[in-house]
């Protein structure tokens, strides 16, 4: 419980890391010491940073928007969704049920992308990562060059509006990077997201304009590999 969190802050994981349950529940405003989250209680959790801080990589103005509106957006379509689903499920009325659960699917993955999006980002982050996810990287892409070539190319392709992922898959043991179109679509079941690039527009127009590759390069120099090793940590296990 607390004596856990406390252990793995004195052990030095921290920088916003939250390492609980499994590699799902690892972000914040997931939930925490294996209890469910109760239909239509999602909250959205305070970033580990200020808002100006990612600057000048994200500015203040685009990340107070992203998180404070759009992160936010995403929390409440998912609890209105489980709220309707719940209703439904009494009602014995499933009618409306496509509609709904794209919605829980959509405003779902749009909540967790965005809840792991913030703690891969950092002030103090960029560089490369070393040890145990270097080596990983090596061993699936020959390179860490080959894979931030292959993520950031897959990023920038992403058709419309939607996310570059780099996933640790479970089934399949390896890493894998992927597209999302929107938040939810093109994934492979079973894949674990340890490093995700938010490419829609709300995410770096009102700064890059229609530069979205230059975001995406320029992302590389706030991320917070200790994060991402972490992710693989938990998702290995
Ligand atoms: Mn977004």
């Amino acid at each position: 419980m607390s004596s856990r969190r406390e252990f793995l802050k004195q052990a030095g994981i921290g920088g916003g890391v939250l390492l609980f349950g499994n590699g799902m529940a690892a972000a914040a405003g997931m939930s925490k010491e294996g209890q469910p989250i109760e239909a239509g209680t999602h909250q959205l959790a305070p970033l580990p940073y200020d808002y100006n801080a990612l600057e000048p990589v994200i500015d203040e103005q685009t990340l107070r928007l992203h998180h404070g509106k759009h992160h936010a957006a995403y929390v409440k379509g998912l609890n209105t969704a489980e709220v309707k689903l719940k209703e439904a499920r009494a009602a014995n009325d499933f009618s409306l049920i496509k509609h709904w659960e794209r919605e829980l699917a959509f405003h779902g993955s749009g909540h967790i992308l965005h809840a792991i999006f913030w703690e891969n980002l950092s002030p103090n982050g960029g560089g490369k990562p070393d040890g145990k996810l270097a080596q990983a990287i090596d061993a699936e892409f020959g390179s860490f060059d080959a894979f931030k070539a292959q993520l950031i190319a897959a990023t920038n392709a992403v058709e419309a509006s939607g996310w570059g992922v780099f996933a640790y898959h479970v089934p399949f043991q390896k890493l894998v990077i992927l597209q999302a179109e929107k938040h939810q679509d093109l994934t492979i079941w079973g894949a674990i997201p340890l490093l995700v690039i938010d490419v829609w527009e709300h995410a770096y127009y009102l700064k890059y304009q229609n530069r979205r590759s230059d975001f995406v390069t320029a992302i590389f120099d706030i991320i917070n590999w200790k994060n991402v090793v972490g992710r693989l940590d938990q998702a290995m296990k």
